[in-house]
């Protein structure tokens, strides 16, 4: 197996800031000289992925999610499985746990986002062929919130590729690993990888509409509606703009919204019906 790490193709490689404090010296704003660096980090990062995607071309992936998945882990498992499917990988997108809040279930039933549960203990779970599938990847996650990866670890299935920005975790070994703990959000992650040639979206496709539409949620919530977005953030928002239908993201949000409200009147209702009772028993 070959391990592709990705230390060598960090945003600021060490023999580049060498370069680039010249530069300051000298007086040149380095701002371009970043943009071009992460230009580069980009490409040799796209460049290693699609070579481990060749090489298990024709294979069935497992796309594991953390228990509780949300917005963004949702829509770059999505923005994945999509690549994949250009070198003929067929994968499942899994979680084990629940669909917590109305937004998350809104958002996977109206774009129609392949996602299936896979409950530990469920008999259909445990019935399940596991040896038809020769890798798995883990995106928005690197294994520690997954009640399912023992599962599939104990079924020797190899950690193929895992594409995350929480803190990078130890011991967790993949073939290709893009863990970047400085970006905001998975789908950033994968939009970049989508700008860099993996599959070029097309605005004719209604599943490339819905994946981008679902991508531009996820990367909202992971920015706390981009107030904390950074550069990155906002260049693949700028991008994914061209592709995503903001009336069905404006639905998403209003469904989430709508159930808070019916929550709220619901309760004012049981507290007045309370009150009421309470006043013509007094
Ligand atoms: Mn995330």
């Amino acid at each position: 197996m070959v391990s592709t790490s990705l230390k060598s193709v960090d945003p600021v490689p060490e023999s580049h800031s060498a370069t680039m404090i010249a530069h300051e010296k000298l007086g040149i704003r380095s701002a371009n000289n970043l943009t071009s660096l992460n230009g580069r980090a980009q490409e040799q990062r796209t460049e290693a992925l699609e070579k481990v995607l060749e090489r298990h071309r024709g294979e069935a992936q497992l796309v594991l999610l953390q228990d509780f998945p949300d917005p963004d882990a949702l829509s770059s498992a999505w923005a994945y499985k999509l690549i994949a499917q250009q070198f003929d990988i067929q994968c499942e997108i899994l979680y084990a746990g629940t669909l917590s809040h109305q937004e998350n279930i809104a958002l996977v039933k109206l774009t129609n986002l392949p996602v299936q549960r896979w409950a530990c203990q469920s008999p259909k779970t445990k019935e399940k062929d596991l040896s038809i599938y020769q890798g798995c990847v883990l995106i928005d996650n690197q294994g520690s919130t997954s009640q399912l990866l023992p599962v599939l670890q104990e079924a020797g299935i190899p950690i193929t590729i895992i594409v995350d920005h929480h803190s990078l975790q130890e011991g967790v070994e993949a073939e290709f690993k893009d863990v970047r703990p400085n970006t905001r959000a998975t789908a950033t992650i994968m939009t970049q990888y989508l700008q860099a040639g993996l599959l070029a979206f097309d605005s004719s496709l209604t599943e490339h509409v819905k994946c981008a539409t679902a991508l531009m949620h996820g990367l909202r919530s992971d920015t706390n509606y981009l107030r904390q977005a950074q550069e990155e953030d906002f260049l693949a928002a700028a991008y994914l703009s061209r592709f995503y239908d903001s009336q069905l993201l404006n639905t998403v949000l209003q469904s989430s919204r709508s159930k808070q409200v019916m929550d709220v009147i619901e309760s004012a209702l049981k507290t007045a019906a309370f009150t009421t009772m309470s006043r013509s028993q007094g």
